[in-house]
């Protein structure tokens, strides 16, 4: 449950910010209780409004893969700021982080910087459009690419726990533009291109889905989707705004040696900071203005300190990784102990749940059998989940507030962190039972 003192900033709220809050999942809606509001973190934690403490798998929903508040990253975003806060006008770090993207992503040949993810999705798909000539997109039922309006269509994430499978407000026209395909069905998207193949601008596809919790890949899918886009002459585009830099330095196309023709990024790219980037091909991104006719733009695109958080955050991982201690081994790590462990927690309860992970995204579906698709998420049992959330919250436990949200840890969350969690999880499935 949630503290007084979060409860009456949450009661102010809610007459001036519909809901209360301004992303509808951190409602805590699907969970039945209040959010926590916090007031700071550092590290592996949060700290609520009455100052209790709560070990983060939230992580603000990816970026903070180095932990909150870094002191690295802290410092290049305090000596950006004291620079000014904003030009609208080119600077030197858009430059080096533009370089460092394409280094990090190979098929990454020229890249856009955009102040969200969503604004990276949207553009991709504009240029995706605009290269192609055709209309129509493939995502995938339960996959969320940011809240554009023909990207509102079968999107998992806040929608899914909301319970509302499309949004209201999208035209009809606007959503009869985009094609959806169950993930890991290859033979599905195969019969769309079939049907419709003159008319595929681009498939779309979070490459580990982490917006109906976490879901892989099926051995094959992600490469037979692209065979199929470079067969048809649709572009493929990764989204990795969830994945870049936290499944590898390369993100998911390096981890299943995979390419996009556009890949887009957000997150950790932007070190905690609004900051998103679509990037790839350089023949497409040549359309973009002022180079082409597909038009694209944003005031606080590249913003100086955005990018002053991006390129300290890459370089923690880049020198980690130099100091011989693989980041992502260490997430690798933890991740597998936080797996078998409450997989065990739950099996010791007899409640029956799916953990599923790739690298330091995870999820524990209530649901006896695998998650490979928005079907199969959807079977799980939410209000168990809430009970869970709740259990653990009430623990010291900030789990996503959703059944459909992957939780993320990040480097700080180590062997004692792992202890804690499943010490507060073993409680929790006997409290669920
Ligand atoms: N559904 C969003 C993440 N997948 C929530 C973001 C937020 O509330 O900040």
């Amino acid at each position: 449950m949630s503290d007084d003192v979060s409860r009456a900033l949450f009661a102010r709220a809610q007459k001036r910010i519909p809901g209360g809050v301004n992303s509808p999942v951190r409602a805590f809606r699907s969970v039945g209780s209040e959010p926590v509001f916090v007031r700071k973190a550092e590290g592996a934690y949060i700290e609520g409004a009455d100052g209790k403490r709560y070990l983060d798998y939230v992580g603000s929903w990816g970026p903070m893969i180095l932990g909150h508040a870094h002191p690295k990253v802290i410092d290049a975003i305090v000596q950006a700021a004291r620079d000014g806060t904003s030009y609208g006008a080119p600077t030197e770090r858009e430059v080096l982080l533009a370089e460092a993207l394409c280094e990090a992503v190979p098929s990454m040949q020229m890249v856009r910087l955009t102040s969200s993810g969503t604004e990276a999705c949207m553009s991709a798909l504009r240029l995706a459009r605009g290269f192609t000539g055709r209309s129509l997109i493939v995502k995938f039922q339960g996959c969320y690419h940011g809240h554009a309006d023909f990207l509102l269509v079968k999107a998992g994430s806040g929608l899914a726990t909301m319970g509302v499978p499309d949004s209201a407000g999208v035209p009809q026209a606007v959503a009869q533009a985009t094609l959806t395909a169950p993930f890991n069905d290859l033979a599905a998207v195969r019969a769309l291109f079939d049907q419709r193949g003159d008319d595929i601008a681009a498939v779309i596809v979070e490459p580990v889905v982490g917006n109906m919790g976490c879901v892989p890949p099926e051995p094959g899918f992600l490469e037979g989707l692209s065979e199929l886009c470079r067969a048809r002459g649709a572009l493929f585009v990764i989204d990795e705004v969830m994945t870049g830099f936290r499944l590898a330095y390369g993100g998911a196309q390096e981890r299943y040696k995979i390419s996009a023709d556009v890949t887009t990024l957000g997150k950790i790219a932007g070190g905690g900071m609004p900051l998103g980037a679509f990037g790839g091909r350089s023949d497409v991104l040549a359309k973009l203005a002022p180079l082409g006719p597909v038009y694209q733009a944003g005031t606080l695109s590249g913003n100086p300190v955005a990018t002053a958080a991006g390129l300290a955050t890459l370089a923690q991982l880049r020198e980690r990784t130099a100091d011989g201690g693989d980041p992502y081994e260490h997430l690798e790590a933890t991740g597998a102990a936080l797996e078998a462990g409450l997989r065990e927690a739950a099996r010791s309860a007899g409640v029956p749940v799916t953990v599923q992970r790739v690298g330091s995204m995870w999820t524990v579906f209530f649901t006896d059998g695998p998650v490979r698709s928005w079907d199969d998420a959807s079977r799980c049992d939410t209000a168990k989940f809430g009970r869970f959330h709740r259990a653990m919250l009430n623990r010291g436990v900030y789990l996503p507030p959703s059944q459909f949200e992957a939780a993320f840890h990040s480097l700080c969350h180590g062997p004692g962190e792992v202890e804690l969690t499943l010490r507060a999880a073993r409680e929790a499935f006997a409290e669920v039972r």
